[in-house]
């Protein structure tokens, strides 16, 4: 598959693959690892890579006629601006996607280096109908454990839990553990998180603008072994940190535009910000 490589001159890298504008690993400055991807990941035509972040659109998982999560992760996007940190992917209608989706559109992700790595899709309705869709960008962070992990600054934000049946709830804890399967979708939550890695120690900062809600997955043992292309224990080496438009469609009338942004930072290098690990996981954890 076609491959376009970001590099920064502090030496990150991040591969993309034009095949639903997947930005599918990530080295940091450092030579780490931020993104997790699954060694069973199909790259094939007609199969979403695992891992990586893919893009959601326009419609996240089943909350609609459409195949899960939609087209855009699995029809190829063209690039259309590209410099050696930043590379902007295009994808419009088709025959083929109108017949799924009877809309004319234009979506684009941009993906730009720095230290962090910044995310940005745009949906631009071409058209002469309002449309609406929902949208995610379906991020793995690699974990070095998620069993010793901590997603932070949730508490207070409510949240619709999949595997309760989509029981409404609100989040109680300041640090998230995962200690079994999680999937939910966290509404108007909050622009920052901090993915804590006990394991690996470091600490992964996760912003979003324009999305307004966040999804947090992992599948834990039994989904994952239903998932061909997910090694049965590679469940513990990933959590899924989305940012996503999914608690209420985002309507486009003819000639509106939406965008929104999600922005990976690394750990920063220096000693003192990841020496205040010991003391944030006193807090109480959730038992997920
Ligand atoms: O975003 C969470 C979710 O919708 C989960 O319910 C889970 O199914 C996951 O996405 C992965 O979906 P996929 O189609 O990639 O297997």
């Amino acid at each position: 598959m076609e491959i376009v490589t970001l590099t920064h001159p502090e030496g990150g890298r991040v591969r993309v693959y034009p095949y639903g504008a997947h930005a599918a690993a990530w080295t940091d400055p450092a030579g780490q690892e931020i993104l997790f991807l699954s060694r069973r990941s199909r790259f094939e035509p007609g199969a979403a890579i695992r891992g990586g972040v893919p893009v959601v659109f326009p419609q996240f998982a089943d909350r609609g006629p459409l195949p899960k999560h939609g087209f855009a992760r699995v029809v190829p996007w063209e690039p259309v601006g590209e410099s050696a940190d930043t590379v902007t992917l295009r994808l419009a209608d088709t025959l083929e996607t109108r017949a799924l989706w009877p809309h004319n559109f234009r979506a684009e992700l941009r993906i730009s280096l720095d230290r962090a790595l910044t995310l940005t899709l745009r949906v631009l309705n071409t058209g002469d109908a309002p449309l609406e869709f929902t949208a995610a960008l379906h991020t793995y962070l690699r974990v070095g454990d998620v069993r010793r992990a901590t997603l932070e600054g949730l508490r207070g934000t409510r949240y619709l839990d999949k595997v309760e049946g989509g029981e409404p709830r609100m989040e109680e804890h300041a640090a998230l553990t995962v200690a079994g399967e999680v999937d939910r979708v966290y509404l108007d939550a909050p622009a920052r998180l901090r993915l804590r890695d006990e394991a690996l120690g470091r600490v992964v900062e996760v912003e979003q603008e324009g999305f307004p809600d966040t999804v947090v997955w992992n599948p834990w043992v039994e989904k994952a072994r239903a998932l061909e292309d997910l090694a049965d224990e590679e469940y513990l080496e990933m959590l899924c940190v989305e940012a996503a438009a999914v608690g209420a469609p985002v309507r486009l009338e003819p000639g509106e535009e939406w965008s929104g942004t999600q922005r990976l930072r690394p750990p920063d290098p220096r000693p003192s910000r990841q020496g205040s690990r010991t003391n944030s996981l006193t807090e109480a954890p959730a038992g997920v």
